[in-house]
């Protein structure tokens, strides 16, 4: 059993997008050397941990995500030395180092599909392989749609498996694991032991509802495989089927055998907290995105009640809730906050498209992601605080078409403009052509930043006190001694458009309506979103208050 109160059940954790994090070699990708040089800014912010995004060999057919080998580091990242150095060095910052597992699938290029490819039959069991319907077998299996878009299946040109066909819920490159295979499961097991002998405190665990089919891959008998795994219970035969939780007992055993604590945290994105609080039981995974956070529209009401309900399911399994605002996936939270709010919560990626006719109101959206920013920080449980969040950068909306990588783009026959926008090198500075992401200023980065963001830099923000980054820099201190052990989430009666609760001494408030509204007598602000927050406060603006005293 944890310990009472583990690092992992109040930490504040940064998500490092590691190709866009920082360059330290000027090929205009990021790389372990860029992070390592950037730790130290990591942990004068305040972070508790790092989350890194896939660093292993890959084709890149999805950003790393379609892993080739996982047991050592891609080439354009650095070396597996260069990885154990970084986290021998975060971790003598005081920064824990989380990894990102992809089990869901593996690369085409992986040694086991090539070896299935080529005949191999143990190689083939390992993976989803088929006929295909119809009398010359060039339908596919069934019906399943890839997250992407177009089928979930790809027919085999070539060699002895020539018109087969396999699974593929994401991207052609990244054909599905069958984790009914014995051999897969015990890869797996061993993947993690050997990061965890490396040093590494946890794993993200990505689509982690997904490893399990139903028996037969039945058809879906629903026009879209990727929607429905946030639509009713049952609604899918490729999603969060119950098989899947014997796979992370046996995690949890791996993860037990080691000391100082190695946890895990489960991206699954599955139809009520209800479904993912049973990832969460006590044998299983420790924590999980609880993605309703990232999903609330801004209005007091919906906030209040998902912050409800995130609360008590991971309550009824012993878990602490997980709040994250955005992630590599989805449109960036000033950008989500910058047109007009749905009643409904927010379906990340595929309101894309109704947003497509708004213009943005940046300066609106990034006075409530900074709200926002103070809502989650201080809430109980964990915060993920994705890389750029800091420092309000928002969606960039306008790449050229030929500059596009997220095959979300070509998948979904040039429809979805997909996630890119989320994905820009990060401003460091103010003063070359990269902002200082890249080593070498002439280096082109892998997608081009924007014109305007020296104003957003690390740089700029460092000289301005009222900067986002200096906002986040102040709640981070302030978090541990005003909300970290204060105890339960207690709502107060603060009127149409605000929402308001108590922890322990202090309040956090946030008026999401269109007036300013009075602060309570005998508290005092403790910090504010905004510049001037002292007894009234103005629509979009959160503050936290010390009541005692
Ligand atoms: O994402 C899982 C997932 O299903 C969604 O986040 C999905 O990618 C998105 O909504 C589509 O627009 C994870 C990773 O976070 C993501 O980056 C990968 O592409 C995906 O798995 C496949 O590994």
């Amino acid at each position: 059993m944890a310990p009472e109160s583990s690092w992992w059940q109040t930490a504040v954790v940064y998500q490092v997008y590691i190709r866009s994090f920082a360059d330290g070699d000027g090929d205009g990708i990021g790389d372990i050397k860029g992070l390592a040089v950037r730790l130290p800014y990591l942990a004068a912010l305040g972070v508790d941990a790092i989350w890194i995004n896939p660093w292993y060999p890959s084709p890149m057919a999805d950003a790393g995500y379609d892993v080739a080998d996982y047991r050592d580091i891609e080439p354009a990242y650095g070396t597996l030395d260069e990885a154990q150095a970084l986290i021998a060095e975060a971790h003598g910052l005081g920064i824990r180092v989380i990894l990102d597992i992809v089990p869901n699938h593996t690369s085409d290029r992986h040694a086991w599909f090539r070896a299935a490819l080529e005949g191999d039959p143990a190689a083939a069991e390992r993976y989803h392989f088929r006929p295909g319907r119809g009398a010359h077998g060039d339908l596919p299996p069934n019906d399943w749609q890839s997250v992407f878009g177009g089928p979930a299946w790809t027919r085999v040109a070539t060699g002895p498996l020539k018109g087969q066909w396999y699974l593929h819920l994401f991207a052609p490159g990244q054909p599905d694991l069958n984790w009914d295979n014995g051999e897969v499961r015990d890869e797996f097991e061993d993947i993690l032991a050997f990061w965890f002998d490396r040093g590494v405190d946890g794993f993200r665990i990505d689509v982690a509802h997904g490893l399990i089919k139903a028996p037969g891959l039945p058809d879906g008998a629903q026009a879209d495989t990727a929607q429905t795994m946030l639509q009713v219970e049952g609604a899918h035969p490729a999603w969060d089927q119950d098989g899947v939780h014997e796979i992370y007992r046996g995690w949890r055993r791996v993860a037990d055998r080691y000391s100082p604590e190695r946890i895990f945290i489960a991206e699954a994105w599955v139809p009520s907290n209800e479904r993912l609080a049973r990832y969460l039981r006590p044998d299983e995974l420790h924590t999980a995105f609880q993605f309703d956070f990232l999903r609330s529209p801004w209005r007091a009401d919906a906030l209040r009640s998902v912050i409800d309900d995130a609360i008590g399911s991971a309550a009824s399994v012993g878990a602490p809730p997980t709040w994250v605002l955005s992630n590599h996936d989805v449109t960036r939270t000033v950008t989500r906050f910058s047109r007009s709010q749905p009643e409904h919560l927010i379906e990340t990626d595929w309101e894309r498209a109704r947003w497509a006719g708004e213009e943005p109101d940046h300066a609106l959206g990034r006075r409530r992601a900074r709200a926002a920013a103070l809502i989650q920080l201080a809430l109980p449980g964990t915060a993920y605080v994705y890389q750029g969040e800091e420092l309000a950068l928002e969606e960039i909306e306008d790449l050229p078409a030929e500059v596009r990588q997220d095959p979300t783009w070509a998948q979904s026959g040039f429809t979805d403009v997909g996630r890119d926008g989320c994905r820009i090198p990060l401003p460091w500075n103010d003063d070359d052509r990269t902002y200082g992401f890249a080593a070498d200023p002439a280096a082109v980065t892998w997608l081009p930043q924007p014109g305007h963001w020296a104003q957003h830099s690390v740089e700029a923000q460092d000289r301005d006190p009222d900067s986002t980054l200096n906002l986040y820099r102040a709640a981070l201190k302030l978090r541990p001694a005003l909300w970290r052990d204060a105890g339960e989430v207690k709502w107060l009666d603060a009127g149409a458009g605000v929402a308001a609760f108590e922890r322990g001494g202090a309040q956090c408030w946030v008026n999401t309506g269109t007036e300013s509204v009075d602060l309570p007598a005998g508290t005092s602000v403790a910090l504010a979103s905004w510049p001037g927050v002292d007894t009234v406060l103005p629509p979009d603006t959160a503050v936290w208050l010390r009541t005692a005293g």
